[in-house]
């Protein structure tokens, strides 16, 4: 855990209300503040990484997709998996997340 405690380590504490829609021992899923799908989810390590790419490990990688596949199965048929990479990639907070977007009636450039 890092000095600063990040915002999602703060929601997965439990100090910043949040809309959790799945939670397991490591892992949790809540609702974006500002969603950009008629569906917007996160899916969030509970061990923290600043980013994606410093999971090394092929099973947790794994198990992290596999999870996200999961939460969004439980919201939709179709869906869009996103992660930001880094603030070049678009990354605003540093513990890594999966984003949800999905609930488009006919795809993501439709609406
Ligand atoms: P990223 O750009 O990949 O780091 O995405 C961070 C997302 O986190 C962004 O879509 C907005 C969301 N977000 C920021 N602050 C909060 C918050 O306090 N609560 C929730 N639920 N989501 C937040």
């Amino acid at each position: 855990m890092s000095a600063q405690p990040t915002l999602f380590e703060r929601i997965i504490a439990r100090e910043i209300p949040s809309d959790i829609v799945y939670e397991d021992d490591q892992y949790l899923a809540i609702r974006d503040i500002a969603p950009k799908a008629p569906i917007h989810l996160l899916v969030i390590p509970k061990r923290a990484t600043a980013r994606v790419d410093e999971i090394t490990d092929a099973t947790e990688m794994g198990d992290l997709w596999l999870t996200a596949v999961k939460v969004a199965r439980q919201h939709a048929q179709d869906f869009r998996l996103l992660v930001n990479c880094g603030a070049g990639g678009g990354q605003v907070v540093f513990h890594t997340h999966i984003h949800i977007l999905a609930g488009w009636e006919h795809g993501p450039d439709s609406d």
